[in-house]
């Protein structure tokens, strides 16, 4: 569907590394002409209750080994992995900085074996109702700093943005040297056109910062997963025709 719609690649969701098969996955996108946008790895929250700031080191090891294998697998399909929900949250007020600590700690690891097997880590700044520790483009243009390291991006997701940032457009512009990726979905989750963002200034934005990765589609299946795949194509192609 994706590729009879005019897509460039897909994005892949997948419960562990172990269920990616990169010569069966990769053998399905090249036959169509995809590629692999990014793989998520947050399953590892959802399904496994792992996360990277995790106060209990064993806990914590057995989310990095998660992560790292999501890497190698992605990798495999020439593509970054997300640390979205992975990056978990602070159990209160009081132990965030801590918390930061832990998920910068997890994250110097993930990062060393990103450079040796030289592929992009891409971390997202989640809104406030899913975690406390990255919030904002700022909160992710921070932890780069911190981290200096060459293979992290940041991952910009218009429906977190919508949340945090004071305005889509300068959180865009904000972060021009760190986004490496976008998810492009509307106020509502549901596909961009679907929700109340404005979209001009947003592509505007996205031109003006010369963004070359991928505008993935996280949206949910409303009216249904085919019914969203078709409008949200048809939708950029309009906004990206109509504000040059
Ligand atoms: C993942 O890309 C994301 O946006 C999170 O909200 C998942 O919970
Ligand atoms: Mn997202």
């Amino acid at each position: 569907m994706a590729s009879q719609l005019g897509y460039d690649a897909v994005e892949i969701f997948a419960p562990s590394a172990k269920a990616v098969e990169p010569k069966e996955v990769g053998g399905i996108v090249d036959s169509l002409g995809l590629q692999v946008a990014a793989l998520g790895t947050g399953a590892g929250w959802v399904l496994h209750g792992l996360s990277l700031s995790d106060a209990d080191n064993t806990r914590r090891q057995h989310a990095v080994v998660f992560v790292r294998e999501m890497m190698d697998a992605a990798a495999a399909l020439n593509a970054p992995a997300i640390i979205g929900s992975m990056q978990g949250k602070a159990t209160s007020r009081n132990d965030i900085p801590d918390a930061v600590q832990r998920l910068q700690d997890s994250l110097e690891v993930l990062l060393e074996h990103a450079d040796a097997i030289d592929q992009v880590l891409l971390i997202e700044p989640l809104n406030r109702y899913e975690t406390n520790l990255i919030n904002t483009i700022d909160d992710g243009r921070m932890l780069c700093r911190q981290l200096g390291a060459d293979h992290l991006r940041l991952l910009a997701d218009l429906f977190h943005m919508n949340i945090e940032e004071t305005d889509l457009a300068d959180g865009i512009v904000a972060g021009q040297s760190v986004i490496g990726h976008i998810h492009f979905v509307d106020s509502n989750r549901r596909f961009p056109g679907a929700g109340h963002i404005p979209y001009a200034p947003v592509v505007s934005a996205i031109r003006q910062i010369s963004f070359d990765g991928y505008l993935s589609i996280e949206g949910l299946p409303w009216p249904s997963s085919d019914g969203a795949a078709a409008e949200a194509i048809r939708f950029i192609r309009e906004i990206f025709a109509e504000s040059p």
